[in-house]
């Protein structure tokens, strides 16, 4: 077996490893953060469980920390308060972001982990199958609930050699998006093998599995071997480690071979994380803004070697240079060991350790401005600034780009980059909450501020839909897309009505308010639908608009698993030429539905009422799927039970 089996079977509560078919496996760790945290414990609360039933389950403040109102501050009060009384271990804000923390502090190999982020699999680092969902799955996994998913395929990703000065782990995820896009990983685990693996430190394997969610996989996997008892170790949990590789004979469903050694520093160009040229290609391209930092690159060996770039050296007098260390224990290494009085005196303004920048709170760049990060996503408007072209690289190629006021080349830097990981890291756990105690959880009180409102629930699935095509949007539609998150928007995450006068605006800003006036209707996309983050705000907040529908070319697995536990039909055109039939503005009519879905039809006739025809839309769930979408979402569908 290879790893990925090796950790599925040892967890399965039912099916087969088959691939393409449904299985479910056991949760042995949660996590959540607070943008989609809040939701997740309020449909935690809906459930009526008293206390999690996992292994452990983390919720992390790392998102919405720029507390320009209320709501954040209200919205950290109650996953405070909830996540004590139900069993929860809270991170508190100022311990750093989610995936970094949970490597540092928490995941073990061996385990599985489901998280409320699509960038969960981070701990893949450590030998984990950690794997990002919506709230409401995670919800059901924190009550003990299975996960259920796709059984994947294996990709076997063979590295050879070994990274040269100046070309770094984020250089390997970057070259495999140039070469596999970002729908090459859908329904896919990428799995790390070779003899590649034991020259990458724990930090870049995390990097590496951390932006396998632009592949759009399930999730990314790394053998746990030496290097991973070092870390542990180091972050003193020795007792964690247990060792976990493939069989010699394991078996894979494809290969994809790359050699370390040839690799050059690579960037993103906007507005898709395999847009991907090498930095030679791309050319000496000027920068107004430069920002490291980010769950994918903020290590304590990435800071490190930063810091040596940067110091004595002060940066270009046309560059904004941020940089948020991703957690607090890196942060206060870095103070002590005086890297951090480096950076300050290059000129570098020191955020929180949070995502700050990367998911817009903060740090938007100027009109047309040009921005390099180190971060995971471009897309369109994430940085709070739709002008902005946002550039994807290392935080060498970063560091080497600030000195210059261009994009540049590190491997020119005549610097000493090796960085160690150190013998022991500095840990404290004292911003980490431990839960009340089942006698004392009954006496805490849940504190709910009034930006938090009831989220809206389906009904159960009538005999027949109709409405207008409201939409119809190209190939690649992000949930940055579908629900735009930014310092405005972001602590609104508690209140989907708020939230839905913004929906799918960066596609067409009349939107909202014309879903609003035909009183709902269905959506029309190309390709890969919905990827990209894990809010499950993006079916949410449709389905507040009363959206009934998606017809798409194809989805994304977070998005597509989010419409469905919310009762929304995800709709697959069979022959994609029929997707030019539709237009929007035009009437759409489904027949009885209720009774096809019922019956366990594969195949939906959707009638176009405006233009007089009908086409078949391939509707792929499994038999659970089909209950869920019948009773009108996950939570009516365990009601029922
Ligand atoms: C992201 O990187 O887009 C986020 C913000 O971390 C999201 C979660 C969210 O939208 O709250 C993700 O990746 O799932
Ligand atoms: Fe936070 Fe960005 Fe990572 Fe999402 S991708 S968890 S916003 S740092």
């Amino acid at each position: 077996m290879n790893v990925t089996q090796k950790i599925l079977s040892s967890h399965l509560t039912s099916g087969k490893l088959e691939r393409n078919t449904e299985i479910s496996i056991r949760i042995d760790q949660t996590l959540t953060q607070d943008s989609t945290g809040t939701m997740a414990y309020l449909q935690f609360e809906a459930m009526g469980i008293s206390r999690v039933r996992t292994e452990k389950s983390m919720a992390y403040i790392d998102h919405n920390t720029l507390q320009t109102g209320f709501e954040n501050a209200d919205d950290h009060k109650y996953i405070t308060t909830v996540a004590k009384k139900h069993g929860v271990y809270l991170s508190k804000p100022g311990n750093g972001i989610c995936h970094q923390v949970q490597l540092e502090r928490v995941g073990v190999p061996g385990k599985t982990l489901l998280g409320s982020d699509s960038h969960t699999p981070t701990c893949g680092a450590l030998g984990m199958i950690a794997i990002g969902a919506g709230g409401l799955d995670v919800a059901v996994a924190m009550g003990g609930g299975a996960y259920y998913l796709s059984c994947p395929g294996v990709v076997n990703v063979h590295l050879t050699g070994e990274l040269q000065k100046g070309v770094a782990a984020k250089d390997v995820i970057l070259e495999l998006l140039r070469r596999l896009t970002v729908k090459g990983g859908v329904g896919k685990v990428m799995e790390y093998t070779g003899p590649g693996v034991a020259t990458l430190s724990i930090p870049e394997r995390a990097t590496i599995a951390n932006m396998g969610a632009e592949l759009g996989a399930t999730t990314s996997v790394f053998p746990s071997d030496e290097k991973t008892h070092g870390f542990l170790q180091a972050q003193g949990r020795e007792q964690d480690f247990s060792p976990l590789c493939a069989d010699p004979d394991a078996s894979y469903d494809e290969t994809v071979e790359i050699n370390l050694t040839a690799l050059e520093p690579m960037v993103a160009l906007p507005h898709m994380p395999d847009n991907v040229k090498t930095v030679k290609e791309a050319g000496a391209i000027k920068v107004d803004q430069v920002c490291i930092g980010s769950c994918t690159n903020s290590s304590y060996q990435d800071m490190m070697r930063v810091a040596a770039i940067l110091k004595g050296k002060t940066i270009h007098p046309d560059v904004s240079l941020v940089i948020a260390p991703g957690s607090r224990q890196v942060l206060s290494m870095l103070s002590a060991n005086g890297a951090l009085h480096d950076m300050i005196n290059s000129g570098a303004r020191i955020c929180e350790t949070a995502c700050g920048f990367c998911i817009g709170m903060g740090q938007s760049p100027a009109t047309n401005g040009v921005s390099v990060r180190t971060n995971n996503r471009n897309f369109f408007g994430r940085s709070g600034t739709k002008s902005a072209g946002i550039y994807l690289v290392s935080c060498e190629t970063a560091a080497a780009t600030a000195l210059a006021g261009y994009l540049a080349d590190p491997r020119a830097l005549d610097v000493d980059l090796s960085v160690d990981i150190p013998s022991l890291f500095d840990y404290n756990d004292n911003l980490i909450m431990a839960p009340a105690s089942v006698e004392e959880a009954e006496a805490v009180e849940v504190v709910r501020g009034p930006n938090i409102k009831p989220f809206p629930q389906a009904q159960a699935l009538s005999e027949t839909l109709s409405g207008k095509l409201l939409l119809k949007m190209e190939d690649n539609i992000t949930t940055d897309h579908i629900m735009p998150s930014d310092s405005s928007l972001l602590p609104f995450r508690s209140n989907v009505p708020k939230l839905s006068e913004h929906c799918l605006a960066p596609v067409d800003p009349t939107f909202p308010s014309r879903a609003k006036a035909a009183g709902g209707g269905f959506l029309l996309a190309g390709q890969n639908y919905g990827q990209g983050s894990s809010r499950e705000h993006a079916a949410l907040v449709p389905l507040y608009l009363k959206v009934r529908g998606v017809l798409a070319k194809s989805f994304a697995r977070i998005h597509c698993a989010n419409l469905i536990n919310n009762g929304i039909l995800p709709l697959e055109f069979i022959s994609e030429a029929d997707y030019d039939r539709f237009d929007q503005e035009d009437e759409l009519r489904l027949n009885d539905v209720r009774q096809l879905i019922a019956e366990g039809a594969e195949e939906i006739p959707v009638e176009d009422v405006t233009k007089g025809f009908t086409v078949n839309l391939r509707l792929h769930v499994t038999d659970r799927q089909r209950q869920m979408l019948l009773a009108g979402g996950l939570i009516n569908m365990q009601k029922g039970r």
